[in-house]
């Protein structure tokens, strides 16, 4: 199977992680970022509920997938609809199930699922058995589950009980909305996102380090949801000393539950080196007394400075990486035991953002699975706070591009490597 780059790029209305009126405030909504309507009744419409479905529990169900499904009788009207619970709770499908009253509209209907439905009896019984022993006779799916436990085996399935089975629908997008299940369980390493805004002429701070507010309230509300998406946001120190970001979700339009666990990088022990002053506003502003944080730095650094200035931070976990370098150590470190401990549960995805150090060190080292990049209509000058990875263009990194939007006055870019194009989406 071929995919030019084309291809990739989804329907008008859908960013990487969700349809644009399910992510923000409705007074954010710009004509362009509304959906064209599916046309009433089709296997995308369908899909497109299913998937709406599934975003109810955005964030909540790792280290499961948030899958959707949606029960359709005979007659193209729908009887039930369900979602995957907060983990270790029920499948999606299991859901939808147990919310249909009348039995008897399940005969002749359709079943559109986001990811194909599980072949193995775990905590629920098989969400292929329960599909393949109802009379439910046609069953739509947007991808294949890569999991070893289903791997085809949930379609075998249905096929072997005559289902009419269909899959591909909305597979893109919905390989994107699950891209932290499906790079864990395919390159069997964690999601690595990298976000960040950018003036036009590509300064990500200007060069006296200030970084904050260069995209817009739209772009800011798009990074909070972002936030709730993945497991871990990571900054560099740099980042830390010169902005006291928060690292929370704030400005979500949805309500949320969870909050991600803030990492914190400095490789070369600069926070330990800054002034009483800029410490204190760090310990109050940042890392917070009772905020669970994680703070990596090398061994050599956390053996030569004090940590006396962190006393009081009970919840912060330091950790401590042999030796400089970002691959792999420091994603062992992300995807070890004291982080899984600190998140309670696996780490799936982390999302770097920022600032240009440590972008540029994790893009250098090759990591850098899914970019959401935003670029602003200010221009600053200045050459301290680009991305610089030195690269001819024969040498160049390049990515794929799968949506891009205009928010407010920035436009978003958001693309995937060429390994996520050819190991998770093309196999779908
Ligand atoms: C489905 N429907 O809603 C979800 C699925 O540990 P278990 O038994 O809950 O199974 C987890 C696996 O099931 C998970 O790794 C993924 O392969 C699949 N997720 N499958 O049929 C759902 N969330
Ligand atoms: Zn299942």
């Amino acid at each position: 199977m071929t995919l030019d780059s084309y291809d990739l790029i989804f329907a008008r209305g859908i960013s990487a992680t969700g349809p644009w009126e399910q992510i923000l405030p409705h007074d954010f909504l710009q004509p362009h970022l509304l959906r064209t309507p599916e046309s009433e009744g089709s296997d995308r419409f369908w899909m497109m509920e299913a998937w709406t479905e599934s975003l109810k529990h955005h964030g909540l169900t790792q280290p499961n997938p948030a899958v959707g499904c949606v029960l359709v009788d005979a007659f193209g009207k729908e009887i039930s609809r369900g979602l995957t619970q907060l983990f270790p709770g029920a499948h999606a499908e299991k859901t939808a199930f147990d919310r249909v009253t009348n039995s008897n509209s399940l005969v002749g209907g359709t079943a559109y699922v986001t990811l194909e439905p599980c072949a193995h009896t775990g905590r629920n019984a098989s969400c292929a058995d329960l599909l393949a022993t109802s009379p439910i006779r046609r069953i739509v799916i947007a991808r294949a589950d890569p999991n070893p436990l289903v791997q085809g085996k949930g379609i075998q399935k249905l096929r072997a009980a005559g289902k009419d089975v269909t899959i591909g629908i909305l597979s893109r997008e919905l390989t994107a909305w699950n891209l932290n299940f499906l790079t864990q369980q395919i390159l069997k390493r964690p999601l690595v996102a990298l976000k960040w805004a950018q003036t036009l002429d590509g300064q990500l701070a200007d060069d006296s380090m200030s970084s904050q507010w260069i995209s817009g309230r739209t772009s800011r509300s798009y990074s909070h949801w972002l936030r709730q998406h993945y497991d871990l946001v990571l900054v560099g120190a740099q980042t830390l000393v010169s902005d006291f970001p928060q690292l929370d979700i704030r400005d979500c339009f949805r309500p949320h539950q969870g909050q991600p666990l803030p990492v914190f990088f400095d490789p070369k022990g600069i926070l330990f080196q800054q002034p009483k002053e800029i410490q204190t506003q760090i310990k109050s502003r940042t890392l917070k007394p009772g905020r669970k944080c994680i703070l990596i730095a090398p061994l050599s650094v956390l053996d030569k400075n004090p940590r006396s200035w962190l006393h009081g931070l009970s919840d912060l976990v330091i950790l401590a990486q042999p030796g400089h370098s970002l691959a792999p150590e420091l994603i062992d470190i992300i995807s070890g035991p004291e982080v899984e401990k600190a998140l309670g549960r696996p780490v799936q995805s982390v999302m770097i953002e920022g600032g240009s150090k440590t972008l540029t060190q994790f893009i250098s080292a090759g990591y850098g699975d899914i970019f959401h990049c935003f670029a602003a209509p200010i221009l600053t000058g200045g050459e301290k706070n680009r991305i610089s990875i030195k690269k001819t263009l024969n040498q160049a990194t390049r990515l794929h591009t799968i949506a891009s939007n205009q928010l407010e006055s920035d436009i978003l870019i958001e693309m995937i490597s060429e390994e996520v194009k050819n190991r998770i989406f093309l196999p779908s």
